[in-house]
């Protein structure tokens, strides 16, 4: 009677140490740097704050892509703005107007740039904590979901592009 009860005691007791321990052994693993298999490298990252408090900010890269296969970018997420959009800059009736991007297609060894007066990525409604000087993360998604996070100097309206 009693060696069965046991037995079931330390089954318990057996699952109860495994979770533990695949739980310690998992922590370390998600703080490392999260593996990044989108072949994306970005330079030169940088956001310029508004002129005027409240309106949103650009944020300039340069990409450079060494995937196996073409990339589309999805989306971008910029750390301290409610809202980010992929913005392209384009002329009509003689004047300069900005809107959605159309979908970024990127081949194994090419570059883009996300500059003044061409792409950049729009960031609305920015934390406070957004200063000049400092930098925030911005993270591009790829169509196939996989993710590239890079810090982007903080600059000024007036400061250089
Ligand atoms: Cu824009």
């Amino acid at each position: 009677m009693l060696k069965p009860l046991y037995a079931v005691l330390l089954l318990i007791g057996a699952g109860l140490g495994l979770a533990a321990c695949s739980e310690s052994a998992d922590t370390p693993v998600e703080e490392a740097a999260p593996e990044d298999n989108s072949g994306l490298a970005i330079t030169n990252g940088r956001m310029m704050l508004p002129p005027v408090a409240g309106n949103p900010a650009a944020v300039y890269f340069d990409i450079a892509y060494d995937g196996d296969a073409e990339a589309r970018l999805a989306s971008a997420y910029v750390e301290g703005a409610e809202r980010a959009e992929l913005h392209d800059m384009s002329e009509s009736g003689g004047s300069m107007t900005m809107g959605e991007m159309a979908p970024l297609a990127l081949q194994p060894g090419e570059s883009a740039r996300f500059e003044p007066g061409g792409r950049h990525v729009m960031a609305f409604d920015l934390s406070p904590e957004l200063v000049a000087g400092g930098t925030t993360e911005v993270t591009l998604t790829l169509a196939s979901g996989d993710k590239h996070s890079f810090e982007a100097e903080i600059r000024s309206a007036g400061d250089a592009r």
